[in-house]
């Protein structure tokens, strides 16, 4: 009977995978709970070194302080270029890895010009993912610099290289269209 119970028991791992049972650590999450980023929207071009807001979405669960142990809640962490961290251990804290214990739903962040991520994910009170985990969707953040932000809105709005060009008369017309190729149309 026992050897019964523990070739099932080795079936049952076999069929359903080491991940399963790693993925149980944190808290238990509420059925149908999400995380979404409701702004900036996936592909938006925000400037560069330029203070920006990132909105936290959250549905089917609530937001409660780190170190406060409440059924169906947790905290947020922005996860700034890099993929999601193992699901089941403590989130890392570091530049990529933002912790909002207070229960923030929202922050203000900068990035150098370039291609970046964003990507949220849920934590329990002691910063582990839930089970099953609750994470957004990643995002993808074009970021360039104020003044050719401003001169690609003048050439959107206006169809006109050359007025954009007095906006910003250092960037060439080539610039202008290699950067457009490059920014516009990313993360779609
Ligand atoms: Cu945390």
């Amino acid at each position: 009977m026992y050897k019964l119970i523990a070739v099932a028991a080795l079936v049952v791992s076999a069929t359903w995978g080491a991940a399963d049972f790693a993925a149980a650590a944190g808290a238990p999450s509420p059925h149908g709970a999400y995380a979404y980023i409701g702004y900036p929207n996936d592909g938006q071009v925000v400037p560069a070194n330029k203070p920006f807001r990132v909105w936290f979405g959250l549905r089917y669960m609530g937001v409660a302080p780190k170190g406060v142990k409440y059924p169906n809640t947790g905290h947020h962490h922005l996860l700034i270029d890099t993929d999601l961290p193992p699901l089941d251990k403590e989130i890392p804290s570091d530049r990529n890895h933002l912790h909002f214990g207070a229960g923030e739903t929202e922050t203000t962040i900068q990035l150098p010009p370039g291609k970046h991520t964003l990507q949220l994910l849920m934590g329990d009170d002691m910063h582990i993912p839930h089970n099953p985990p609750v994470y957004s969707k990643k995002i993808t953040e074009p970021t360039i610099s104020r003044l050719l932000l401003a001169a690609i809105h003048h050439m959107a709005y206006d169809g006109a290289p050359s007025q954009a060009r007095s906006t910003a008369p250092h960037f060439s017309r080539s610039l202008y269209s290699r950067h457009l190729r490059k920014f516009l149309r990313i993360g779609k």
